[in-house]
């Protein structure tokens, strides 16, 4: 592997460049051994007689039997099941004033990025559409070297001291003595572990709101939890928390919908985000910035070190700076998302840590995780993980080396070689640490100043809408109502009474526990609309709209909406009772799913077609009327031309005809003709979710 030697710069193909030199493409080749000699034969392992003993001497068998059975590496401990993609980063103007790092400075630059979406309690063949947090880690391979953000999609953590990872880790994976229940924390171990460590207050509240169940990877936020710093090049530092804002909004499924998706489509948002990249709906996300002056450290009524607190963005806002866009799919799962390692600790000049005693934990973790996982000390040598500037240094040898290192030399300091590889000074690039003054005695201690675990899981409540408040509370009813001890289940809605009563109150009638009396909910009366969902930047751009429609549908109705769709950026796609063509009057479609290979949850809105025969077969078709009821219970946009009415669920049909409620409802009439139709349709399926229905 060659290295740019001048390191001339760094472009949004750098990475794709290097990683062409390791990429194998076996089209027109003949089939080899891996000590390249040709095989003549793949079929027929080598016998003594063709109804004899297989021979040891059958290096081919030998040999291919061998690396299969050695296929596996161990799945990541959390995060296990996860999704990359390739693309870039640009910052939007130079950020000089507050960080020396040369990936924030030039907006003409396209700094490569490899990004993995994870969840993490499952294993690696889990579900994508479960309950959970996600991960949001990115890799900028910087001209400076790599650095990681190695995110969540919610910005608090469970914990707030490292060493209880472990713990917490164990109470939500699944039970060891039975392995259940798998991807989920509906049960007693993790609500023991919550109950009992209420520090988590808050990041379930995020996680039984509607942010863990994502609608797509390209729809949520990312954030870096931490405090860190950004160092400018006068060595002047700030405290900063990291976010990535999507640019179509932050959208969640209705938890009965993920939970289908986890049967009909268990790859439901790698599938979505790798389509959408094959489309060129390249996924889009802006970088902010929050932050806070040294000299303000104290200046809040939380400590800024505490990894369960935010930073209301109404408080401390977020300066947007840059925006990543994912424009590559990756060419093989296993080499780049399953073989990458991330690590906060990777970090270049001009960004730099704080005390936070949850990331101090991360820096130890992660680099151990990958010797176990990828095998050794040279995992940095693997094409996903190398930097695309030169590295050099005197670590040597180990499992796996790739890199030929010339010379005797292999240490620090030295004369015959002129000291090299040397340090740099921090002009010449070097990492120079911030000089932060620490004293203290070493103590087995936490802040009394993390003792609070209520006030922000309050204000994250008064946050919510209604609607968002109803959902909580179905979620934390059924995953506290799979707890099976009566004990743990009375110790969660005592716990949640110290945030909310009306939620306690309704959390315990759900779950078959006692109301509390002595109630002690937080007095915090603060919101931060930021946190709610409805409040999120709204597009059209990307959905999925499925079209059911029949022999006989209307064509010219149809073909003028598909196209308005298509032009406002929306994938519609026919589904039918068969594959094939389907005629209307005036010309054919062909359906490209059957109501047995999808299902409403695979789309965001559907349009029952037009035309009276297409109607009548379709209403003999149990699974198309499931297909619009199921929309409607799920709060999708739905429209309908002509007889397709006929579909509609009785609800929708008592409201046929009052157009105003009609649009509340997000149901759209298509009327032939009628131009503002399809703008209705466009602007509905825009709004994601009809809530109206809810009440
Ligand atoms: Fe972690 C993986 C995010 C706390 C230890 N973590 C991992 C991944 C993400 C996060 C996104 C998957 C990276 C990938 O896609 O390969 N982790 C977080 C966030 C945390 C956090 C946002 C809190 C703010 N993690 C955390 C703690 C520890 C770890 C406190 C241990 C002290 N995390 C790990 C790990 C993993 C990991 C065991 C498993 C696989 C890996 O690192 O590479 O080291």
């Amino acid at each position: 592997m060659k290295q740019d030697p001048q390191n001339k710069g760094v472009n949004a193909h750098s990475k794709d460049k290097q990683l062409e030199e390791f990429r194998m493409d076996n089209t027109g080749k003949k089939l080899t051994t891996n000590q390249g000699v040709k095989v003549s034969e793949d079929e027929h392992s080598l016998k003594a007689g063709s109804r004899g003993p297989t021979l040891m001497e059958d290096f081919h068998f030998r040999e291919k039997m061998t690396h299969f059975d050695h296929e596996r590496i161990p799945e990541r401990v959390v995060h296990a099941r996860g999704f990359g993609a390739h693309g870039y980063f640009q910052v939007y103007e130079p950020m000089t004033e507050y960080t020396r790092a040369k990936f924030l400075q030039d907006p003409s630059v396209k700094t490569p990025v490899f990004v993995r979406f994870s969840t993490v309690a499952g294993s690696r063949g889990s579900a994508d559409s479960v309950r959970d947090a996600r991960g949001f880690a990115t890799k900028f391979y910087t001209e400076e070297g790599n650095y990681d953000l190695v995110g969540n999609n919610i910005p608090v953590f469970f914990i707030q001291d490292a060493i209880k990872f472990p713990d917490l880790v164990h109470s939500f994976k699944p039970e060891p003595h039975n392995e259940m229940p798998q991807a989920s924390t509906a049960h007693d171990t993790f609500w023991d572990f919550a109950a009992n460590n209420t520090e988590t207050a808050h990041m379930i509240m995020w996680t039984m709101s509607d942010r863990a169940i994502p609608r797509s990877f390209r729809m949520m936020e990312g954030f870096g939890v931490h405090t860190f710093r950004f160092v400018n090049e006068l060595g002047k530092a700030r405290f900063v928390k990291f976010h990535w804002k999507p640019v179509l909004g932050t959208h969640s499924l209705v938890f009965d919908e993920a939970q289908k998706l986890a049967g009909k489509d268990p790859d439901f948002h790698r599938r979505d985000l790798w389509e959408s990249i094959e489309m060129g709906d390249y996924p889009e996300f802006e970088l902010g910035v929050q932050m806070i002056e040294e000299e303000d450290e104290f200046s809040f009524d939380f400590d800024i070190l505490d990894a369960t607190k935010l930073w209301p963005e109404e408080m401390v806002p977020v300066k947007i700076i840059g925006k990543m866009t994912l424009n590559r799919n990756q060419d093989n799962v296993f080499a780049e998302t399953e073989q990458v390692a991330f690590h906060p600790g990777h970090v270049v000049p001009g960004i730099d840590f704080s005390n936070d005693p949850l990331l101090q934990g991360r820096l130890f973790s992660y680099t151990d995780t990958q010797l176990i996982r990828l095998g050794g000390p040279n995992f940095h040598e693997l094409p996903i993980n190398r930097p695309v500037c030169p590295f050099h240094n005197n670590q040597y040898d180990g499992y796996h080396r790739m890199t030929i290192n010339k010379g005797p030399v292999a240490y620090h300091k030295n004369s015959m070689q002129n000291n090299d590889p040397s340090p740099a000074t921090a002009e010449e690039g070097g990492y120079v640490h911030y000089q932060e003054k620490v004293e203290g005695r070493k103590v087995r201690q936490r802040s009394d100043s993390f003792k609070d675990h209520y006030s922000q899981a309050k204000m994250f409540w008064n946050s919510m809408s209604e609607v968002e408040k109803q959902h909580m509370i179905e979620a934390f009813r059924f995953e506290v109502g799979k707890v099976q001890n009566k004990d743990v289940k009375q110790q969660v809605v005592d716990m949640f009474s110290n945030v909310d009563s009306f939620l306690a109150e309704q959390i315990a009638r759900g779950v078959g526990a006692k109301v509390p009396e002595a109630v002690n909910e937080s007095k915090v009366t603060l919101s931060s609309p930021a946190l709610s969902q409805m409040n999120t930047a709204k597009s059209p751009k990307t959905r999925k709209v499925a079209i059911l429609a029949e022999n006989g549908f209307s064509y010219s109705e149809v073909k003028s909406v598909m196209e308005a769709l298509k032009s406002a950026g929306i994938m519609p796609e026919i589904v039918s009772k068969n594959l094939g063509m389907i005629k209307g009057d005036g010309g054919e479609l062909e359906v490209v799913k059957t109501f047995l290979t999808s299902h409403s949850v695979m789309y965001d809105a559907i349009y029952i077609a037009g035309g009276k025969e297409s109607a009548e077969s379709l209403k003999k078709v149990p699974q198309a009327k499931e297909f619009v009821s199921e929309a409607y219970k799920h709060f999708k946009t739905i429209a309908f031309g002509g007889e397709g009415a006929e579909l509609l669920p009785a609800e929708a049909m008592d409201t046929l005809g009052q157009s105003q409620t009609l649009s509340e409802m997000g149901i759209v009439e298509i009327k032939s003709g009628d131009a503002s139709a399809s703008e209705n349709l466009i602007n509905s399926i825009a709004m994601h979710r009809h809530w109206g229905r809810a009440i």
